[in-house]
């Protein structure tokens, strides 16, 4: 993955998203400038996923591509190959890197979730090609886990950020985002603030501004 990957990374999570609206929510994030994109279907199974492409989906690999943004697919690295996805995501508990580079091979960008520094560490000697860093806050969007807050921020972006993206996550929302910015965080993925705003794109387009100003 680039090392000069932009700073916002955006998921369409289909918990926000009814499915026929999907495509228009990538399309608005896509001209919001997110600079990577994930596809993130919890409570569907691969073959699930895999029926979305070849429906309501069928665009969104072009799209991304036409955006020089690189698709990235949660938890499924078969439907990642399949699909000819630019990458896959995975958490904690989906297995190591070499059991996911078993299915795609090396060329394809796999990322992992992490939740403290050694975690973040560790993705990096596992030789992960970015990381999340998360949650933050409390998030409705991935219930029943704790904020980890943001001290270590600026320690895994020195030891981790150095050599990889950190995305932080979780509860990042616009009116939080110079706090997290000013705690050390370079790189954020966004994902019900941006997913439940009026207007999707200038959403997306005032983050980026943020981040970018601030940097
Ligand atoms: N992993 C850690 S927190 C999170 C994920 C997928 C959800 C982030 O969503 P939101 O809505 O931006 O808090
Ligand atoms: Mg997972």
């Amino acid at each position: 993955m680039k090392s000069d990957t932009g700073p916002l990374y955006g998921i369409l999570d289909t918990g926000y998203v009814e499915k026929q609206d999907l495509l228009r929510v990538a399309e608005a994030l896509l001209a919001g400038g997110v600079a990577i994109l994930q596809l993130r279907a919890k409570g569907h199974d691969s073959a699930a996923v895999l029926s979305m492409f070849q429906d309501t989906l069928t665009d969104l690999p072009r799209m991304c591509r036409e955006a020089g943004v690189p698709l990235i697919i949660n938890d499924f690295p078969e439907v990642a190959l399949a699909i000819g996805a630019d990458g896959v995501h995975i958490g904690q508990d989906d297995g190591s890197l070499s059991q996911v580079r078993a299915t795609v091979g090396d060329g394809m960008i796999v990322g992992r979730s992490t939740h403290s520094l050694q975690q973040a560490k560790d993705a990096l000697a596992e030789g992960f090609d970015y990381i999340g860093f998360g949650p933050l806050f409390p998030t409705p969007t991935k219930q029943g886990r704790p904020g980890i807050g943001l001290e270590n921020i600026a320690e895994v972006e020195k030891n981790v950020g150095s050599h990889i993206p950190v995305f932080c996550i979780g509860g990042i929302k616009p009116d939080n985002l110079e706090l997290v910015l000013a705690s050390g965080a370079r790189r954020v993925v966004i994902v019900s603030a941006l997913l439940q705003a009026q207007d999707i794109e200038n959403a997306t387009r005032s983050v980026l501004k943020t981040l970018t100003t601030d940097l």
